[in-house]
C-alpha cells in the first residue's frame, strides 16, 4: 500500500515567483509525487509524496539539480 507523506522543504536561492514554479515544475516531474506547492515569498515546499516510490533525499536532490537548496524543515 502507498504511504503518503508530507513534508515542508526550506528552500534558498529563489528570487522571484517563477522560481517557485519551477520548483513546483521540477518536484511535480518526480514519480511518486503527488502534490507540491512551493510559495517565493516563504521559501517553502509542501510536497505530499508516495514515500515507498521517492525519498525526501530524492526531492531535495531534485531542487539542487534545479539549481536551488533545499532542507527538510521540522
Ligand atoms: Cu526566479
Amino acid at each position: 500500500m502507498a504511504e503518503m507523506k508530507t513534508v515542508h522543504l526550506n528552500t534558498t536561492g529563489m528570487h522571484c515567483g517563477s522560481c517557485a514554479m519551477l520548483i513546483d515544475m521540477t518536484l511535480g516531474d518526480l514519480e511518486g509525487v503527488s502534490e507540491v506547492k512551493t510559495d517565493y515569498a516563504s521559501g517553502l515546499s509542501v510536497v505530499t509524496f508516495d514515500s515507498d516510490r521517492v525519498s525526501v533525499d530524492d526531492l531535495v536532490q531534485a531542487v539542487r539539480s534545479a539549481g536551488y537548496e533545499a532542507a527538510l524543515s521540522e
